[in-house]
């Protein structure tokens, strides 16, 4: 792994409707996101944060693509950032706001990799497009959007499509897939670990196959960790929680094996919403398991 890391923050509330995630970032740094990757020995930088235009104004132009501009604006910036990053030599770590920020993520990692794996780490798909979304939401279609799928303001962020090719996904945490994703999923042959494979299996089984499968094919690996995967007993600062998610400790477990593997070129946390949050426990929650992914130990 890259011993220097920059960490950027995108302050993005626009790719859904409960307004307080654009503050992720500030949560994050105020639960010390920084000295915590200091304290394990790699320099680090604060590049601060991404401008995000604060309008809503094309909220009823573009009913399935709610705040398109600005979000496609913000994308741009932030995968010409992520990108500088990586020429730099160092780790790219990304501080969200809401999951459409990956779209910008993934442009900007995807210039670099031939061959992509992402982890989807998440309670949901966010594998929908402007035809198949029930809420007119974009953080329900990042994934969908790197895959090459969706409208081609969202798929050519960067002026290329796709960013990862489905064979090099794995989705872990599912619990809250709508049926356009389901069929997306099957006929794309996405590799998912639901619940029912996390409580079957066990995460460490689960950890061990994710790893063994993007090791085979790719040339690195995006982590894009959506807090709500989690629990809502675990992470209660999230806009779209959704009951029955993985543990603290299986988070944590899953985290110190990527460390383990090598595997990780580079990371997002979003979705932290602070003011939904029990005293900043879910940035706190965050913040932990970014120890635990760049190689924190207990002993
Ligand atoms: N699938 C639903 C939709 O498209 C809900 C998506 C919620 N997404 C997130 N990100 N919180 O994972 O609107
Ligand atoms: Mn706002
Ligand atoms: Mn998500
Ligand atoms: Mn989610």
């Amino acid at each position: 792994m890259r011993r220097k890391f920059s960490i950027v923050g995108v302050p993005m509330d626009l790719g859904q409707m409960r307004r307080g995630v654009d503050m992720g970032p500030s949560a994050m740094r105020y639960a010390d996101a920084v000295k915590r990757l200091d304290n394990i020995g790699y320099e680090v930088e604060d590049l601060g944060d991404i401008h995000v235009d604060q309008i809503n104004d094309d909220l009823n132009d573009q009913p399935y693509l709610r705040n398109l501009k600005a979000i496609t604006k913000a994308a741009l910036s932030l995968a010409d950032c992520v990108d500088s990053i990586i020429k730099n030599g160092r780790f790219p770590l990304v501080l969200g706001g809401d999951h459409s920020i990956a779209i910008g993520t993934l442009a900007g990692v995807a210039r670099h990799f031939q061959n992509l794996g992402v982890i989807w780490y998440d309670a949901h798909g966010d594998l929908n497009t402007d035809e198949t979304t029930p809420s007119g939401n974009i953080h329900g279609m990042p994934l969908a959007a790197s895959l090459g799928f969706g409208h081609p303001e969202l798929t050519d962020v960067g002026g290329f499509h796709p960013k990862v090719k489905p064979e090099n996904v794995v989705i872990i945490g599912a619990r809250d897939l709508d049926q356009a994703e389901r069929d997306l999923i099957r006929k794309h042959s996405i590799k998912v670990y639901t619940m029912h494979e996390i409580d079957r299996l066990g995460m460490t089984k689960v950890m061990e196959e994710t790893i063994a499968y993007l090791k085979e094919t790719t040339d690195g690996v995006h982590l894009s960790l959506d807090l709500d995967g989690l629990d809502p007993h675990d992470a209660p600062g999230v806009g779209t929680p959704v009951l029955g998610g993985i543990s603290y400790r299986e988070s944590h477990l899953a985290m110190e094996m990527l460390a383990e593997s090598g595997l990780i070129t580079s990371a997002e946390f979003v979705e932290v919403n602070p003011i939904l949050d029990e005293k900043n426990k879910t940035a706190e929650v965050a913040v932990a398991l970014m120890g635990s992914l760049f190689g924190e130990k207990l002993l």
